[in-house]
Formats: structure tokens, C-alpha cells, sequence
């Protein structure tokens, strides 16, 4: 069975798989290099042999126990039809909403657009480099496609009052993401996805409706991929309270942010935990970061875990201090 699979299903603890959030991506000068050569973002993601290629990067470099396919929360507003774009140095930029548009789409219309990530999925199942690795799929959660969707930048600086205004929007917004969040879901398992991984990135944006905006919208995602046969891992990113999240969406692993503390969790948490290192510690010296790394580790020790970061690496991270990272991680058990 795969590692993150057996920590899973047989709450095995006696090793902890590591994979890192965003570790195909800008902190690899391969990467790098690639992107300096294809300037249009969502053409990169579409690029099935290209994207494979990126995907590879951290499994040669580092042979994690993952391998996350190079794509983008984002590739699901583009696939209805939304324009996306990427801008250096600022980030994503989306278009206009045209609601009725969406709601005339039928499935084949979005697998059509993004059939290049499920030929991803296809060849990396065959593709030796990641034999017993699990292949994990993705998708952004209902929030926070709908934050960028109506807010069209990243909402880092906050979502003012006027984001809340259009009721009707919001909630056929909901409705059309769930259908589509579902089709590419259950796309991405049929070419090969061994795992699902939610990201709710601007959870901690949530102030009210919680039942509305993450946990109704959430769980429907989370039953949906349980019976597609395959484990899903929620990363409801900058919440308050994930015990009482993983109780009402019970998501087959959790991953945990940076400002959650491990130790006031461990007791009420039953199922698999992933995650937590602050990505910033891997910008500091080697000491400090095999202080931290095993801090995690000792807390976990008699609980199913996964390692991995509170969010995605930073881009100006030291490949020197990842190699570290994942010595650390092995050495431990
Ligand atoms: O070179 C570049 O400028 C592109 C940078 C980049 C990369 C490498 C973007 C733009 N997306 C990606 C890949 C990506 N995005 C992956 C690949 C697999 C991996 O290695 O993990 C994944 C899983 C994502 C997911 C993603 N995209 C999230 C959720 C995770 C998170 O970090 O919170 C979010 C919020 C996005 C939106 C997005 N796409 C890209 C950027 C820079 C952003 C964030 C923008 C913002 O700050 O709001």
C-alpha cells in the first residue's frame, strides 16, 4: 500500500510519510527554468508533458512520498469559462462572472478544457518514478474559489462588507461549484488520483455561516470523494477550531496550519493529522529547524501522521534546508 495510504487506512505509526505543500513549484530552480520559458501560467498547467516534468522535479530531488500534480486551485474557474491570469510579481487576476453562462455548462465542457491534467494523472500512474508513491489530485473548496471568483485578486489585504452583498450570486455560485468541484474530482480519480486533497486556503476569512460557507459546502465534497473509494485530506487553512471541523466534516486526514497549536488538539483529534511546521522556519539555520521538525514529530508521535508544512514553501527556500528537512524527518524513526 502507499504511505500516505497506510497511515491512513492502518493508522500505521511507526514511519511518517513526507511530501511538502507547493513542493513542485518556484523554490526549485528547475522549476524556475521551465517558467522563465512559458510565461502563460494556465498554458504551463495544461502542458500534460511539461506539468509531468514538474511534478517529477521534487521526487528526483528529494524522493518524497507524494507526488502532487502540477496545477492549480484556480484551472476550475478557468475551466468554466472565467478568464484567469497570472501576473509576475501580483498573482491572479480573474475576469468577469457570467452567471448564466455557468449554469448552461454541461460536464463535458469543463473535462474537455481540462483533459490535460487528467492525461497528467494517466501517465504519471504509469510512469515508474512514482511506483508506490500516492499521486494526489486536488481542488480548491467551495469558499475559497468563491472568494477569488467575486474578488477576483487574492484577498490578502481582507474581503470588504460589498463582497457579502449579492446573495443570489453567492448562492448560485455555490450550487455551480459543487457540481463542477465534484465532475473534476471524480475526473481526476478516474485517471489515477490516489488521494484528494481539499485546500480551503481562505478558510480563516469565514466570520460567519460557518454552516453555510465551509462545513455544509465541505462535507458534501468530502462524502462525495469517500464514496468515489479514495482519501481525502481537508486543509481548511487559518480556522479557529479543527477539532469541531474534523467532528462535522470528518475528511480521512487533517492538515494543520502554522497557528494551531499541536499539543491542544492531539487529544480531541481522532483522525490522521498532516502537516503544521511554519514554512519560515525552513528560511532560518539547521539547528532551529531540526528543533521544530521534531517537535512535530515527538507531539505525534503515537498518532497516525504525515508530515508537511502549515502552508505552502516559501519561494526563496534553500534546497540545502529541504534536504535537511526530509533527513530530520527519516532519521526519526
Ligand atoms: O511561477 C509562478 O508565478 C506560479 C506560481 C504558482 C505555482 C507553482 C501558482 C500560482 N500555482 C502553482 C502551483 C500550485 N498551486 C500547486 C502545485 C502543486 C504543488 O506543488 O503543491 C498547488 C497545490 C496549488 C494550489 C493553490 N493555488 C492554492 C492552495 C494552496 C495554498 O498555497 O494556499 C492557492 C490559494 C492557489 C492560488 C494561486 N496560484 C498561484 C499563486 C501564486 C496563488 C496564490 C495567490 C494568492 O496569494 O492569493
Amino acid at each position: 500500500m502507499t504511505p500516505i495510504k497506510n497511515c491512513i487506512l492502518n493508522r500505521d505509526t511507526s514511519f511518517n510519510p513526507i511530501w511538502l505543500m507547493r513542493q513542485a513549484g518556484r523554490y526549485l530552480p528547475e522549476f524556475r527554468e521551465i517558467r522563465k520559458k512559458n510565461t502563460n501560467f494556465i498554458k504551463l498547467c495544461l502542458d500534460s508533458k511539461l506539468s509531468e516534468e514538474i511534478t517529477l522535479q521534487p521526487i528526483e530531488r528529494f524522493d518524497f512520498d507524494a507526488a502532487i500534480i502540477f496545477s492549480d486551485i484556480l484551472m476550475i474557474p478557468y475551466g468554466l469559462g472565467q478568464e484567469v491570469e497570472f501576473k509576475k510579481n501580483f498573482g491572479p487576476n480573474l475576469g468577469n462572472i457570467d452567471l448564466d453562462k455557468f449554469e448552461k455548462l454541461n460536464d463535458e465542457f469543463l473535462t474537455n478544457k481540462l483533459s490535460p491534467i487528467y492525461d497528467l494523472l494517466k501517465n504519471l500512474s504509469k510512469n515508474e518514478k512514482v511506483k508506490n508513491k500516492d499521486l494526489i489530485g486536488f481542488v480548491g473548496a467551495p469558499w475559497t474559489l468563491l472568494v477569488y471568483m467575486i474578488n477576483k485578486v487574492s484577498p490578502k489585504s481582507g474581503l470588504s462588507n460589498s463582497f457579502f452583498k449579492n446573495t443570489t450570486l453567492i448562492n448560485n455560485l455555490l450550487n455551480i461549484l459543487d457540481k463542477f468541484i465534484k465532475l473534476h474530482i471524480k475526473n481526476q480519480v478516474r485517471a489515477g488520483a490516489t488521494i484528494i486533497q481539499i485546500f480551503d486556503s481562505w478558510a480563516g476569512l469565514i466570520k460567519t455561516d460557518f454552516d453555510k460557507y465551509l462545513y455544509k459546502p465541505t462535507l458534501s465534497l468530502v462524502d462525495y470523494t469517500k464514496n468515489l473509494g479514495v482519501p481525502v485530506i481537508c486543509f481548511p487553512r487559518g480556522i479557529k477550531n479543527y477539532v469541531e471541523f474534523s467532528k462535522i466534516v470528518k475528511p480521512n486526514m487533517i492538515n494543520i496550519d502554522y497557528n494551531t497549536d499541536p499539543k491542544k488538539l492531539i487529544d480531541d483529534i481522532d483522525i490522521p493529522i498532516q502537516g503544521g511546521l511554519d514554512p519560515k522556519i525552513l528560511l532560518t539555520d539547521r539547528n532551529n529547524l531540526k528543533t521544530q521538525t521534531r517537535k512535530y514529530l515527538e507531539i505525534f508521535n503515537n498518532h497516525p501522521y504525515v508530515f508537511n508544512l502549515g502552508h505552502g514553501i516559501l519561494p526563496e527556500t534553500k534546497i540545502e534546508m529541504v534536504e535537511e528537512l526530509v533527513r530530520v524527518v527519516r532519521d526519526f524513526k
